[in-house]
């Protein structure tokens, strides 16, 4: 996906050699100077943009940080520990790098007059306090990553008000697709794994419980509308507003997968939240941002090895219905 709008930027993308991360420095390296900075501890070498600037360092290492934003006119920063039980186990070392850091780089955006868009998350809420989830609806995280992204949310929010930072905040919901990967990389590439390898798909509790999950692409786009709209200092949902159960999303891979995996349960994950759908409204609105990747096509593609287009064209569209079963 190329970059509409935006061309001719220093671009500084912070986990650039992630999952999201890297889609995103792919749309924008052919109109731009893209700067990564990565610490590789999850991303990788492999899936950075040839044309990008690389710099191996830590967003916690206050000198690699000064030394990325230098010279920047926009800044997107997706540089995170995203494992919530890392940040059970270790609330101050996953607060270094979720939030002190977000901090000092807010700092070093404003010395630049550099836009930044920061990666909120859906953790935000907690347990939802409504279904859909508006972006106005209580923020209650159940974890220390989720204090963490709210915080971030916040300050990026404030900076605008408080020193006219250009910001917005994109609390992501259930991202997937392909370089997705790792212990903490989600129900999608564990059942994909699981069914690829003849293995039992496993899913936690009953599997009535559902996600929105939104294709990665998709999440490029929204960082990209971020990146060029008057809308700033304001927090968005990217979602597809529609929900899938993990039981459907169980089946639909190991159909895509063609795999005689046996589908089993097992005990429901602690402190699980059962219901988690975005209200988009507001994306649409105001950022003129839809998620156009239909579920169970995205599912396809990333099976299959068939090209999101292919796969779209070839309908099995859930966009106008819940994929719920
Ligand atoms: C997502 C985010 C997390 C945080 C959280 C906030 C991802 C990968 N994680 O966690 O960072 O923002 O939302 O609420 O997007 N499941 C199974 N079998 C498995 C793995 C998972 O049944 O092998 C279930 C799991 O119990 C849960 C659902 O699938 O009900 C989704 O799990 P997840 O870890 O992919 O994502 P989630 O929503 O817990």
């Amino acid at each position: 996906m190329d970059a509409p709008g935006i061309r001719g930027r220093t671009v500084l993308v912070t986990g650039g050699a992630g999952f999201i991360g890297s889609h995103l420095v792919d749309a924008l390296a052919p109109h731009n100077e893209v700067r990564v900075l990565d610490n590789f501890s999850t991303g990788s070498r492999d899936h950075v943009h040839d044309d990008a600037d690389v710099i191996d360092g830590d967003v916690a290492d206050p000198v690699a940080l000064g030394r990325a934003v230098r010279d920047v006119d926009l800044v997107f920063h997706l540089a995170a520990l995203v494992s919530v039980d890392l940040s059970v186990e270790q609330p101050r070392r996953s607060n270094e790098t979720n939030l002190e850091s977000s901090l000092l780089l807010l700092d070093l955006a404003r010395q630049e007059d550099a836009r930044v868009v920061v990666a909120s998350s859906a953790a935000v809420y907690g347990h939802p306090s409504e279904l859909p989830i508006s972006e106005t609806a209580r923020t209650e995280p159940t974890s220390p990553y989720g204090i963490q992204k709210l915080a971030l949310d916040q300050y990026a929010r404030r900076y605008a008000e408080l020193y006219d930072l250009s910001t917005v905040a994109l609390r992501f919901f259930n991202v997937y697709g392909p370089r997705q990967r790792g212990p903490y990389s989600g129900v999608i590439s564990t059942f994909l794994e699981q069914a690829r390898a003849g293995d039992p798909i496993t899913i936690e509790g009953d599997g009535e419980q559902t996600r929105d999950f939104v294709h990665v692409r998709d999440v490029v786009r929204a960082n990209l509308l971020a990146a060029t709209t008057d809308e700033t200092g304001e927090a968005f949902n990217v979602g597809t507003g529609e929900r899938t159960s993990i039981r459907h999303l169980a089946e639909t891979v190991r159909n895509a997968t063609d795999s005689s995996s046996p589908i089993v349960h097992r005990d429901p994950r602690p402190g699980d939240i059962t219901h988690s759908r975005a209200e988009t409204t507001k994306a649409r609105r105001r950022l003129g941002f839809d998620a156009e990747i239909p579920f169970e096509a995205g599912i396809r593609s990333l099976a299959g090895g068939t090209s999101l287009e292919a796969a779209i064209s070839d309908g099995g569209s859930s966009a106008d219905g819940e994929s719920i079963t």
